[in-house]
């Protein structure tokens, strides 16, 4: 059955000009990429989007990370997408990332991960509804 996920090119990866390397394998897997943006988002949509992680001691530096710089917002669609792009993604730690995934190929450090995918169905279409509340 086709799902929705919401990827995030992070800033970090806009910055190190690793864009079209995180399509290249989304294109490569076989998932459509059916809208995508470059923005520089606020703190607002930031705070929500992350929301689960309020409460943590590494809230505020997130935040700070992901409005640091333009990313790259994408709907990605397909069969399993949402766990089948978790997988691409790696482990969220990329030094515990396998290699061959992009956190694992390209990443060193947890706090600038390069990626960010939904978690769950329903978390992916509350993301998408925050990103592109027309889609
Ligand atoms: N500094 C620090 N950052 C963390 C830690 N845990 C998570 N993060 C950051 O917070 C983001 C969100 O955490 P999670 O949602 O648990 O991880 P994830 O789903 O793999 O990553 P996202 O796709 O960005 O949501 C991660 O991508 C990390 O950048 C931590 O222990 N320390
Ligand atoms: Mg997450």
């Amino acid at each position: 059955m086709s799902e929705r996920t919401l990827i995030l090119v992070k800033p970090d990866a806009v910055r190190r000009g690793l864009t079209g390397e995180v399509i290249r394998r989304i294109e490569a897997k076989g998932f459509a990429i059916t809208r995508l943006e470059q923005r520089h988002i606020s703190r607002d949509i930031a705070e929500q989007h992350y929301a689960e992680h309020a409460d943590k001691p590494f809230y505020a530096g997130l935040v700070d990370f992901i409005t640091s710089g333009p990313l790259v917002a994408m709907i990605v669609e397909g069969e399993g997408a949402v766990a089948g792009m978790r997988q691409l993604m790696g482990a969220t730690n990329p030094l515990e990332a396998a290699p061959g995934s992009i956190r694992g190929d390209y990443a060193t450090s947890i706090g600038e991960n390069l990626v960010h995918g939904s978690d769950s169905i329903d978390n992916g279409e509350r993301e998408i509804g925050l990103f592109f509340p027309d889609a």
